[in-house]
C-alpha cells in the first residue's frame, strides 16, 4: 500500500476497515463514492454494517444517511439495508435489499437528478456530512487523488466532509491515472460563471481530486474488483427497439435535421440500452461521440472497433468479460474515455450546447407522452429517476424506451395516465417499443395520443385505449382528454386481479 499512498503523513493513518469504521459517528451524513457498481467504498460499508449488528445486538441504536453519486452494490448498499443501518439514502439506489426496505417505509429515501446533488449538497439543503468515504486508486506525494472507476460526487464530498476516509483500492489498473477530468470552476450563484466546454471529448479540468490532508482521518487498503454485473445478448425486443430508433436517426440525418457527423450520444443502463449501442456497432454512423453518464459494454464495443472517437461519462461499469477488455487495452481506453464528476457529465447547460441525443429506458408512458421512470403501480420505487431528467429535458433529441408489455403481457407499458410522472410532456420527444416508435415532436396532447397508441401500444392493449381515447374525447375539455375516475383504473385492475386486461 506504501507504492500507492506516496504522501508519507497518510502513513501513520493506515488501518482496518473496522478500526476505520469507528470512526465513524452514529447519526451522520456519510458521502461514499460509488456509481452504478463502480468505484463504491468494498471494506468499509461492510465494517460499518458489522458494526451496525452489534449495536443493535447490544440494544443501541445506530444509523447513518448514506449519500453517493447512484447505486452501489450488494456489498454495500445490500449488507447497509440488510443491516438496518440506513436511516437515509440518496440520491439513487438499485439493491433489492434496500429497494424492499424503502418500500416497507424502514429507509427513507430521496430520489434526485443526478445533476442536481453536488449543488444541493454545496448550498446546505441536505444538511452537513460529517464523513466522506472515498475509493481512490491511489494518493500522490503532494496528497492529490487517483480517482478510482467513477468519479461521481467525489469532488463534492471530499469538499464539504468534516473528514475523510480513504479507500485505496490496489486492484483496478494504476494506468487509469490521468483518464479523469475534475473540473473545480463550479462556484455557488451569483458567482457562476460558464462551463467553457463546446466538445463533448474538451478536457477542462485536472486528472486528480484535491483534499485538504488535514481532514483525512483513515487510509484502508482494499484489493477487490467493481460489481461488475453481466448483460444479457440484445433479445428479440431489445433489438427491435434498437432497429426503430438507429433507422430514425438514418432518417433524421436524411432530411437535414441531424448533421452527418452525428451528436454525441447519453445512454441509459440496461439491456435496452446496451441493445441500442450493439446496434449503433452495425449500424450506418461513423465517428460518433458518447457523452453519458455511465459507460456500458456496448460503448466499449464501440470505442474498441473505433465506430465511437471517444466518449465521456463518470462511471465504467462494466460485465467481466468487458472490464478484463478494458484492463488489458487501458493505453488505449485511457485516450479515448473521459471522466467527470457527476454534476459535469449531467450537466444541463452543457447537454443543452453539445446537443446531446438522450436515450433513456422507463416503466410506462401515458398516451400523452408523460414518463414513469421510477414508480411501480404509483407508490413502489424501482431505482430512482438518475440522469435520465438531465438528459431528457436538455437533450437534442429525447427517447424514451420500453417492451409494450411487463410481466408476461399482464401490464401495459402505455397506459391512459401514468401512476407516476418524471418526466412531463413537455420533456419526451420519441418514444419507442418494440411495436413501432411515435415520434411526438410538434405535436399537440390529441395528436400525440393517437400516434402514441397506433405505434407503441401493444396489440392486446390498443383497442382498449382506443376506447379509452375515444370516451375521453366525448365530453370535457378537450386539450388533454381524461375520464378522470378511470384514468389509474388499469393500475388498480392490475393491483386487485393480477393483470391489466378487464
Ligand atoms: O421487473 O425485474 O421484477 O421482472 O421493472 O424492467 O424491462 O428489465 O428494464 O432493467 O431496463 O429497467 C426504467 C427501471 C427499466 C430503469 C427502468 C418491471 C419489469 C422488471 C425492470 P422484474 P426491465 P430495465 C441512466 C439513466 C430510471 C433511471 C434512468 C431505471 C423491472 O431503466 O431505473 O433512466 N430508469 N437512468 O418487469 C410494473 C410496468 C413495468 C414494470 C417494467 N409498467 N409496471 N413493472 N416493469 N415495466 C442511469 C443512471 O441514472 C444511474
Amino acid at each position: 500500500l506504501i507504492d500507492r499512498v506516496r504522501y508519507s503523513d497518510f502513513h501513520p493513518l493506515i488501518m482496518s476497515a473496522e478500526a476505520a469504521a469507528a470512526l465513524v459517528p452514529a447519526g451522520a451524513n456519510v458521502g461514499m463514492s460509488g456509481f452504478t457498481g463502480a468505484g463504491y467504498p468494498k471494506l468499509l460499508p461492510q465494517a460499518l454494517a458489522a458494526r451496525a449488528r452489534a449495536e443493535h445486538a447490544a440494544g443501541r441504536p445506530f444509523k447513518i444517511s448514506a449519500w453517493t453519486g447512484a447505486s452501489t452494490a450488494p456489498e454495500m448498499d445490500g449488507l447497509l439495508a440488510a443491516a438496518d443501518a440506513y436511516e437515509k439514502r440518496l440520491p439513487f439506489q438499485s439493491d433489492p435489499i434496500c429497494r424492499n426496505k424503502i418500500n416497507a417505509g424502514e429507509i427513507h429515501f430521496i430520489d434526485m437528478h443526478l445533476s442536481h446533488v453536488a449543488q444541493q449538497a454545496w448550498f446546505g439543503f441536505l444538511g452537513e456530512m460529517k464523513v466522506a468515504v472515498i475509493e481512490v486508486l491511489g494518493v500522490l506525494p503532494d496528497g492529490r487523488l487517483i480517482p478510482s472507476t467513477s468519479v461521481g460526487n467525489n469532488k463534492t464530498w471530499l469538499e464539504i466532509a468534516d473528514k475523510v476516509i480513504l479507500e485505496v483500492n490496489t486492484r483496478p489498473p494504476l494506468a487509469m491515472e490521468g483518464m479523469h477530468d475534475i473540473y473545480y470552476g463550479t462556484a455557488i450563484p451569483p458567482r457562476r460563471t460558464p462551463i467553457h466546454m463546446t466538445h463533448a471529448a474538451e478536457r477542462i479540468g485536472e486528472p486528480y481530486l484535491r483534499v485538504d490532508p488535514s481532514k483525512v482521518i483513515a487510509v484502508v487498503e482494499t484489493d477487490q474488483n467493481d460489481r461488475n454485473s453481466g448483460f444479457a445478448l440484445p433479445d428479440a425486443v431489445s433489438t427491435q427497439i434498437a432497429t426503430h430508433i438507429i433507422d430514425f436517426l438514418a432518417h433524421e440525418m436524411k432530411q437535414g435535421r441531424l448533421p452527418k457527423d452525428m451528436l454525441p450520444i447519453q445512454s441509459g443502463v440496461g439491456n435496452v440500452a446496451n441493445a441500442v449501442l450493439a446496434g449503433l456497432l452495425n449500424g450506418p454512423f461513423d465517428n460518433l461521440l458518447g457523452f453519458t453518464e455511465v459507460l456500458q459494454d456496448g460503448m466499449l464495443d464501440l470505442l474498441r472497433t473505433g465506430k465511437m472517437r471517444q466518449a465521456s461519462a463518470t462511471a465504467i461499469s462494466l460485465s467481466n468479460s468487458a472490464y478484463e477488455d478494458f484492463e488489458r487495452n487501458i493505453d488505449f481506453y485511457r485516450e479515448r474515455i473521459i471522466l467527470r464528476p457527476q454534476e459535469i457529465s449531467n450537466h444541463p447547460e452543457l447537454v443543452r450546447r453539445l446537443g446531446i441525443i438522450a436515450m433513456n429506458s422507463m416503466i410506462e408512458a401515458d398516451i400523452y407522452g408523460n414518463i414513469n421512470s421510477t414508480h411501480i403501480m404509483g407508490s413502489g420505487m424501482m431505482n430512482g429517476i438518475g440522469g435520465s431528467g438531465d438528459f431528457a429535458r436538455n437533450g437534442y433529441l429525447s427517447f424514451f424506451v420500453t417492451p409494450s408489455v411487463a410481466k408476461d403481457g399482464k401490464i401495459s407499458c402505455i397506459v391512459p395516465m401514468c401512476s407516476h410522472v418524471d418526466h412531463t410532456e413537455h420533456d419526451t420527444q420519441i418514444i419507442v417499443t418494440e411495436q413501432g416508435l411515435a415520434d411526438l415532436r410538434g405535436l399537440s396532447p390529441r395528436e400525440r395520443a393517437q400516434v402514441i397508441i397506433d405505434k407503441c401500444a401493444h396489440p392486446d392493449f390498443r383497442p382498449l385505449l382506443q376506447d379509452y381515447f375515444d370516451r375521453a374525447r366525448q365530453k370535457g375539455a378537450q386539450h388533454t382528454p381524461h375520464i378522470l375516475g378511470e384514468a389509474l383504473s388499469w393500475h388498480e385492475r392490475f393491483l386487485e386481479t393480477g393483470t391489466m386486461h378487464g
